[in-house]
């Protein structure tokens, strides 16, 4: 066995330059035989060996793990690991990318990434950033690339009003299994102990989806009115909208002027709580709104996307570089 995981890595990273998206090529053993995903399967396929399968799971994405069973070959992120999803499977091998996830240091889980092998989906969860007994609470999206962001705001129905004061925006406010805003604080705290990538997802009442995601997000601290620090845009069909405009600017509130724009509050003249300059060219904070109702600049705005219309979903989410 040793002499084929040798083979195999090698093989695997001979082949790095096809698979540059893939942080590791290399496949370990699980010591979990006998054992393997009953749910997750990312991808079922037949392979004449577990090279065969390993090359296969090193093309997709989102492969983390993969179990040979016979010639049936599945592939699989690390969502369920730890929970009933994974158990007993007579004959299957499993092997794995990612030895550091398979024996965690930590059983109390610090952020989405590292809560992804205790749940079975989508979903709320505690986390533990400092490592300490104080749990928090959070929405960990599964479904989007790979899984492991923490959702910290989403806008969806209308169901929560987002026109509220500088002390609701620090706290938070809403449900996390609908509308709602995580707050500044935690923000600021989770964003400041680990490099984050930031995700913005959008839909318009036409039902289009568009994406945005951003390099080193981070949220300053309450002295510096939680200021908006971002690298730079990485992708996504919906374009930038923030970074420009946004990026280095603090929050403003309909209560608390922050922003650049001389005579009065963008906040509260644009009905949203941001990180405006002097105004915006996004407001994800805006009145919920049915499309492009008027005016047009009070409502849920990423202009890149959608111009002057109101979006029908955001939502916002962060994940661990
Ligand atoms: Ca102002």
């Amino acid at each position: 066995m040793a002499t084929l995981l040798i083979i195999l890595a090698a093989v695997l990273i001979s082949n790095g330059a096809a698979t540059a998206t893939v942080k590791s090529n290399r496949y370990r053993t699980m010591g979990l035989n006998g054992k393997a995903f009953k749910n997750n399967i990312l991808f079922e396929s037949r392979a004449r060996s577990t090279r065969d399968c390993a090359v296969i799971c090193n093309q997709q994405e989102c492969c983390d793990t993969f179990t040979i069973d016979g010639d049936v070959c599945r592939g699989h992120g690390i969502l369920g690991m730890f929970t009933s999803s994974f158990g007993e499977a007579p004959g299957a091998k499993s092997y794995s990318k990612n030895l550091a996830v398979l024996y965690p240091a930590v059983i109390k889980p610090r952020d989405c990434v590292e809560a992804q092998p205790y749940m079975n989906e989508s979903g709320v969860i505690t986390i533990y950033p400092e490592g300490d007994n104080i749990g928090l609470q959070v929405y960990c999206d599964h479904d989007t690339t790979c899984g492991g962001w923490l959702v910290f705001q989403r806008r969806q129905d209308g169901s929560v009003d987002f026109y509220r004061d500088w002390n609701q925006y620090q706290q938070g406010f809403g449900s996390m299994n609908g509308e709602f805003w995580w707050g500044l604080d935690v923000l600021h705290m989770l964003t400041s102990r680990q490099e984050q990538e930031l995700r913005v997802d959008l839909m318009k009442w036409d039902g289009t989806k568009g994406y945005a995601t951003y390099s080193n997000f981070s949220i300053s601290d309450s002295s510096n009115n939680y200021r908006l620090n971002l690298g730079s845009f990485t992708g996504g069909n919906a374009g930038d909208s923030i970074l420009h405009t946004h990026g280095g600017m603090q929050f403003t509130t309909r209560d608390r002027d922050n922003d650049r724009q001389s005579g009065y509050n963008c906040a509260e003249f644009y009905h949203g709580a941001w990180w405006y300059r002097s105004c915006f060219t996004s407001k994800l904070n805006g009145l919920y709104m049915t499309g492009s109702s008027d005016p047009q600049t009070q409502g849920i705005q990423w202009e890149r996307f959608a111009r002057t219309s109101s979006l029908k979903f955001a939502e916002m989410k962060i994940r661990a570089a």
